[in-house]
């Protein structure tokens, strides 16, 4: 009997419930849950595709000790050792954490608690200091505490919504539909994107303001300023609720929209008519995301979004209110276990001596850490002087995600001793470990997460344990047991973590701290597996909020509960030297990070296949750089080598290359070797939104792709990025795109590929090739045991055979002569007219038949969805769609190269 469990998304901060069905052949299938309140039965791409995630093959099934299997007795006692011998020698700033937002609750409190009460230590940061980080710090300031006000309804509620820094449409793709539907329904609804690149979720907008980098703080003061000058003051509001408006606007009036425009590259005219439209509409929405975290002046940016609505009392109404998203799935759970180095469990403040006591007392600590600990990029300087002996890496990947990343390798080289729990056995960051702890993945651990609205759901388990993993929670506590912390850790399941994490929430609160959950203080297993979906805060006296919004009526967590307007200068704005770009980064649709899930989805990989930088055709010409041509992008720190994608989506004298592609997946493409360690003064949340590089053309003698029936075991090109071609674990086949600086011939070249890979079988291969040497082009492809277990196709300029036909070919069956040569010829039969680059994962649509379609008389997104099923599953597509639609325009070929290299 097939057995359906109600569960949550491991990926986004949307937290979307998932409904996962495991059949009885063992195989799973899932699809959203039409009762969760966050997404009401929708999932985007990434959580349509869990299901093609879950084989078990390259998975860490095993402890291991210096690459070799090991008991877990063995492992679990080695860290324990180890880490208590540092901690003697050295004291307890020798030893560290670094964790994930991608931990459960459970897993965070019970890492927290170890490092902050037991080891007496703050160093424990996570991922989310590259994340979230500036957010946290610009509530505090201006609420008292890390509270965000408003939850996902404000969206649908709101005349205007503002998406600054924020690309909704691809990284909350469901919070965004909610959006889409909503302005669907109530036209007159206006939405504004503002970010330097336009993006998918510009399609939605009324208008888009392609800013400079870091404009942000100019902009908001600009508005600020334009808000008192119209009148635009909610004085009874700030009378009652608010402190430092007028030293906010002593900075802002020095930004009338003149000034605005010169510092933002906006024109006054586009400026003026944004200022106009937030002045007129009282329900707004502002939503801010990397664009505005991940930048050195992060805080400052919050608090000068935050002081537009503050000044308005446009906060905590229905409709209205800042609006911080978080990214990862359990991104505000670890914000309320105090996950960060420089805070205390459940909102509590390290530096405040009552909650320190609070928190002491709860846990009965021997010692809690006396100040703040090191910050993400500062506990890897510290690590690369030598002054950590021994780290804990937990579900983050730190060598392809913190900046200055080839740094971030040689300190772990330098670490004596470097622990990595994972749920995959080969990441960049795994290769560098001394222990390896096989941590339990999603379907397999349960616990909470909290999602962006302060919605804490359950992620419950339908898979059994595989090999000897263990869930974080019980490998954390195991090891403090050995550490000699027993009693403190003697917790036999996530429900017992979460009783005492809820417990904790409720110790001397009566509201005077905005975190509370305690209505499930001791809760037990029952009512733990049975837990629906809730909002915090849920005190044990049932008096939450009235409707589920924070700051309507003041209320702020501040000592005198007024909100605190914070002064900020608008810093620099960014624009480069002679001959210097700026580099941005970020995320594609149907990619999570550095790829250890995603990657392993054959469909998730078809949209986008290769690793890319797009840059303005300006830039482009200036360097003689074609679409599709390689391209180095580099600085003092490194290089990365990457596709050009030739588009005037992004600002003249910039740079976008996404952050995903790793050394599993591409030969040089980890874009954080760029990325600088400079950070924001009050989060130390490093500017990976804004790097200088150069950018140069690199002449490759041939291009290439391959399709194999097995993934060759190295790649001896200097350009390469690899992409399954279906689902790991259903079978090895591979596509890769790649490139060679040398002048080899095109016969040398697909040898060199082919003899590196046993493409299975038992017959002996036949290999049959074309080579057109005045045109600069060689195909050739291998049969074995009648099927086709290979091809190649090289060019002297980028390769232009479809994708999706050539991704087909793979077992192709050897119907004689015919079928051989056509093959070899490169195109699809003459009735399979090529679909161009995929746009829709789900049932596979390129974008020439949804071109087709659009000339026979499909002219909206409706209409294509219901005559290709395009954009009508999981609807990540539509604003691509959207965009096919509305024209594609010449020079933009380029984009449909990155793309077609699915
Ligand atoms: N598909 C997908 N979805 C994801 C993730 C993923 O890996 N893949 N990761 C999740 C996580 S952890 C996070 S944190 C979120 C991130 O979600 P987002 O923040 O929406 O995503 P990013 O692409 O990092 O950056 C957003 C935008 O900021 C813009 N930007 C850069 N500099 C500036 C600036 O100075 N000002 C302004 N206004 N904008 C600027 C960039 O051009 C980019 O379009 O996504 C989550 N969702
Ligand atoms: N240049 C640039 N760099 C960035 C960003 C950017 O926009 N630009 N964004 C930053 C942001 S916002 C973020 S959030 C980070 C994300 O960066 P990372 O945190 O490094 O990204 P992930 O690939 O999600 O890494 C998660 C790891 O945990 C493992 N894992 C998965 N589930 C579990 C589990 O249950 N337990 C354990 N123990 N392990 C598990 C996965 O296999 C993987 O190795 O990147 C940051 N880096
Ligand atoms: S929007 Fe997509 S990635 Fe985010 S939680 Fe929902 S299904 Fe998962
Ligand atoms: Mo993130």
């Amino acid at each position: 009997m097939a057995e359906t469990t109600r569960t949550a998304c491991p990926y986004c901060g949307v937290g979307c419930g998932v409904l996962a069905t495991r059949h009885d052949d063992g195989s799973v299938t899932v699809k959203g849950d039409p009762e969760h309140p966050s997404n009401f039965g929708r999932l985007c791409s990434k959580g349509s595709a869990l299901a093609d995630t879950l084989a078990l093959e390259g998975r860490l099934l095993h402890p291991e000790i210096g690459g070799r299997r090991a008991s877990w007795d063995m492992a679990l006692d080695l860290v324990a050792r180890r880490f208590s011998e540092a901690i003697r020698e050295h004291g307890p700033d020798s030893v560290a954490i670094y964790g994930s937002g991608q931990l459960l609750t459970e897993d965070y409190y019970a890492a927290n608690k170890l490092m902050k009460g037991f080891i007496g230590s703050a160093n424990i940061d996570t991922n989310s200091r590259l994340c979230m980080a500036s957010s946290v710090a610009g509530h505090r300031r201006a609420f008292g505490s890390d509270t965000v006000p408003g939850g996902y309804e404000d969206l649908e509620e709101a005349d205007l919504v503002v998406l600054v820094g924020s690309n909704l449409a691809w990284c909350h793709p469901v919070l965004f539909q909610r959006l889409e539907a909503a302005k669907a329904v109530r036209p007159s609804m206006r939405v504004v994107t503002i970010d330097p690149r336009r993006t998918a979720t510009s399609e939605l907008a009324d208008l888009h303001l392609s800013i400079r980098p870091d404009g942000d703080t100019a902009l908001f003061a600009g508005l600020l300023a334009y808000l008192d000058e119209g009148g635009r003051i909610d004085r009874a509001y700030v009378r009652q609720h608010v402190n430092g408006l007028d030293e906010a606007l002593a900075i802002a009036r020095q930004w009338p929209v003149s000034a605005v425009a010169a510092a933002t590259g906006l024109s006054p005219a586009e400026t003026g008519a944004f200022f106009e439209l937030f002045a007129r509409t009282p329900k707004v929405v502002t939503v801010y995301s990397q664009g505005v975290n991940q930048s050195v002046s992060g805080t400052d940016k919050v608090n000068a979004i935050v002081n537009v609505h503050l000044a308005t009392g446009r906060i905590g109404k229905p409709g209205m209110g800042p609006f911080s998203v978080t990214g990862q799935p359990n991104a505000m759970g670890g914000r309320e276990v105090g996950g960060l180095a420089n805070m205390l469990a459940a909102h509590m403040d390290l530096d405040n001596p009552a909650h320190r006591d609070i928190v002491q007392g709860f846990w009965n600590a021997p010692k809690l850490a006396a100040k703040p600990g090191l910050k993400a990029v500062e506990l890897f300087d510290a690590m690369h002087e030598g002054r950590i002996k021994a780290v804990w890496i937990m579900a983050t990947n730190p060598v392809d995600s913190l900046p200055d990343a080839d740094r971030v390798r040689e300190a772990l080289g330098r670490c004596p001793f470097v622990v990595v729990s994972d749920v995959l056995r080969d990441t960049d960051t795994t290769r560098h470990a001394h222990v390896l702890l096989p941590a339990a993945a999603w379907g397999e651990k349960d616990g909470t997460v909290t999602n962006s609205e302060r919605r804490i759901s359950r992620q419950r388990a339908f898979l059994p344990l595989p090999g000897e993993v263990l869930p974080d929670w019980a490998i954390i506590s195991a090891v403090a047991r050995r550490m000699g912390h027993g009693q403190a850790f003697g917790y036999t399941s996530p429900a017992d973590i979460f009783a005492e994490h809820a417990a904790l929430s409720g110790v001397a609160n009566n509201g005077s701290r905005d975190f509370d959950i305690s209505v499930h203080a001791g809760i037990g297993q029952p009512d733990y597996d049975a837990l629906e979906p809730f909002l915090w805060p849920a005190p044990a006296d049932g008096k939450g909020l009235e409707d589920g919004r924070f700051f309507a009526q003041g209320g702020y967590f501040t000592p005198d509960s007024k909100a605190r307007m914070v002064p900020v200068v608008p810093a620099a704005t960014g624009s480069e030297e002679d001959g210097l770009l700026t580099l941005n980064t970020g995320r594609i649709r149907d990619q999570w990070h550095t790829m250890t899930r995603t990657g392993r989805a054959a469909r998730l990989l078809t949209h986008i296949a290769e690793p890319f930088a797009e840059i303005h055709p300006d830039d482009a010409a200036a360097q003689g750089i074609a679409a599709a041509d390689l391209l180095e992008v580099s600085n003092v720190r490194g290089s990365v080598l990457v596709r050009a994608v030739v588009t005037d989506r992004v600002r003249r004298g910039e740079v976008f290359v996404p952050m995903h592609w790793t050394g599993q997946f591409s030969a040089r493409a980890r874009i954080d070797v760029l990325t600088g360690r400079q950070r924001d003064p009050f989060s130390g949340q490093p500017g990976l939104k804004r790097n200088a590089v150069r950018i140069s053309p690199v002449a490759a003698r041939w291009h290439g792709f391959a399709v194999l029936s097995r993934a060759p075991e190295h790649l001896p090109f200097a350009y390469w990025a690899l992409a399954p071609l279906t689902d790991v674990g259903t079978s090895e086949a591979v596509k890769i795109e790649f490139a060679t600086l040398e002048d080899d011939t095109p016969e040398e070249i697909a040898a060199s590929l082919l003899r590196r890979c046993t493409l299975g079988g038992t017959g002996k291969p036949e290999q049959m090739s074309f080579h057109a040497a005045s045109d600069g082009l060689y195909r050739c492809m291998v049969w074995q045991d009648g099927v086709l277990a290979g091809a190649v196709f090289l060019a002297r300029t980028p390769v232009a055979v479809s994708r999706s036909w050539a991704s087909s070919l793979p077992g192709t069956r050897d119907d004689g002569p015919a079928t051989r040569w056509r093959l070899l010829a490169g195109r699809p039969a003459a009735d399979v007219p090529d679909k161009g680059p995929v746009v829709c994962t789900c049932f596979q649509i390129g974008a020439n038949e949804i071109r087709r379609a659009a000339a026979e008389g499909s002219g909206t997104v409706a209409a294509i969805g219901a005559c290709l099923g395009a954009g009508s599953n999981c609807g990540s597509c539509r604003p691509e769609i959207a965009r096919l639609l509305a024209e594609c325009k010449p020079h933009e070929e380029a984009h449909d190269h990155a793309a077609r290299s699915a």
